[in-house]
């Protein structure tokens, strides 16, 4: 079959697929997005490619992978295409974004990105590089970029972090300047006054492609893209009206995109009603052998679960008002059959996501002398989860930083849940300063961790639901 490229593009085009009527041969990169990975091709490089119908050229990508080769070169054989399916109520539909016009491999061309980063025609960087992806060495290959328009005299960037971070726009500007400062106070200086990072909630649930979704776009299309994915209809992204070029607020706005004077009232909803309840599910759904979001939810007693913990311990402490409306958006963009969106890849590096997830939730409870039964379920899934076996004995690999120190203590206590979240509570990087140190919270989660191991984690989520009703 055909590839997928410049030239098939109206194969795919005729059986139904939108495609870019823009000029892309001419187009030149001014966003240089580091993390090529499944999100970003369905987020941001979708708002771009809206704002290139538009007739703004100002958005063209060149797409930075961090180390792997495969998915960087396969789009380049594509001329950066590759079709996107999109599943909403309204049903499916296929489109294939023409923003990004190179790629490349960080690990492989260090200093072609060092160059795009000071290339005269660069205006943004974006960033989806995971939330341990936030590392000096980032910051400085960022850096080295900026020390060269520096020294030529040329513009700051805006530089978007759009990863699932609490503050994520601030923690970069203070790594970059850290990484600034070891070459001269003025560049810091420059760095920190010149650019601008904006902080930003991005949404869209973008599950990791597979070969069921590439076999679709080969039946759909009639075309082969080894770059095919999946999304849901819904996506947001908000982020703070700082830009280097004040002409970019509006022109984001004119896409879609929500620009505001602060983001934290949106990224803490997102956090922990979406991401919290992601994490939870993850867990949950891998131990019981559930595969996919979707069918986490569709178990009554799981969507209780949530939508409990949503509404009585997580929604309290927001101030997105529009809290109750998100909550049912949310469960019913869980639900979407078509997403098949993995449990694994969710509890994938779990112990850099809890921290924004869970916690803060937690903390907030204890306050007001609420109940935390809920985000204690999950955390006591989380380290029954960690033990890389389910109930039916089917063991899984587990894929964290943390893994090497984690799964050994929750293997070596998996018969005393006690002694097991003693260990495993230990951790501030995850838990953060208080709950290592809070007895409370940790009966409680060795109790919900106790009845896990004595009902298996379903009718053990049945009895919180229960007693849950019952203190209503
Ligand atoms: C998920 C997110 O993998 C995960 O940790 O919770 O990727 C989630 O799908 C997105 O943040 C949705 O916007």
């Amino acid at each position: 079959m055909t590839q997928l490229n410049t030239q098939s593009l109206a194969i795919a085009a005729q059986r139904g697929a939108a495609v870019p009527a823009y000029d892309r041969q001419s187009l030149t990169p001014s966003v240089v997005h580091i993390g090529l990975g499944a999100f970003h091709r369905a987020h941001q490089a979708m708002v771009f490619d809206a704002l290139l119908s538009r007739g703004d050229r100002r958005w063209g990508v060149l797409g930075v992978a961090m180390r792997s080769t495969q998915l960087a070169d396969a789009l380049q054989t594509q001329h950066g295409l590759y079709a996107v399916q999109i599943a909403s109520v309204k049903g499916i539909h296929w489109q294939i974004p023409g923003a990004i016009v190179d790629t490349c491999v960080l690990a492989r061309e260090n200093a072609t990105v060092i160059q795009a980063i000071a290339a005269p025609s660069t205006r943004w960087i974006t960033l989806t590089v995971t939330e341990k992806g936030y590392t000096p060495e980032l910051a400085k290959l960022i850096v080295q970029g900026l020390t060269l328009r520096h020294r030529q005299g040329l513009s700051g960037l805006t530089i978007a972090s759009c990863d699932n971070l609490s503050h994520n726009g601030k923690r970069l500007q203070a790594a970059c300047v850290t990484a600034a400062q070891a070459v001269s106070a003025e560049l810091a200086t420059w760095v920190d006054q010149v650019c601008v990072f904006p902080n930003s909630m991005v949404d869209r649930i973008v599950p990791a492609a597979t070969p069921e979704r590439l076999q679709a776009a080969r039946d759909s299309l009639g075309v082969d893209d080894a770059a095919a994915l999946g999304t849901e209809g819904f996506w947001e992204w908000v982020i703070e009206d700082r830009f280097v070029d004040p002409s970019d607020g509006p022109a984001l706005a004119s896409a879609g995109v929500t620009v505001v004077r602060d983001v934290a009232p949106f990224e803490e909803a997102k956090l922990r009603m979406l991401n919290g309840s992601h994490s939870a599910m993850a867990s949950m759904g891998a131990v019981a052998g559930l595969k996919v979001i979707c069918d986490c939810i569709s178990q009554p007693e799981i969507k209780t679960y949530v939508r409990d913990m949503m509404t009585d311990e997580v929604a309290p402490h927001l101030s997105r008002s529009d809290w109750a409306e998100y909550r049912e958006a949310l469960l019913q963009r869980f639900a979407n059959p078509e997403l098949k969106h993995s449990v694994h890849q969710i509890a994938m590096d779990s112990s850099q996501k809890i921290p924004q997830r869970w916690p803060p939730t937690v903390g907030l409870q204890m306050k007001k002398g609420a109940s935390y039964e809920h985000i204690a379920f999950a955390a006591a899934a989380w380290m029954r989860y960690l033990q890389g076996r389910n109930e039916a004995g089917a063991s899984y690999a587990l894929s964290d930083p943390m893994a090497e120190q984690l799964q050994p203590l929750a293997i070596a206590h998996a018969n005393d849940p006690a002694a097991c979240v003693k260990a495993i509570s230990a951790f501030e990087s995850v838990w953060g300063k208080d709950l290592p140190t809070n007895a409370a919270w940790q009966a409680r989660v060795t109790h919900w961790l106790t009845q896990i191991n004595a009902l298996g984690v379903l009718r053990a989520v049945a009895s919180l639901n229960q007693a849950h009703a019952v203190s209503k």
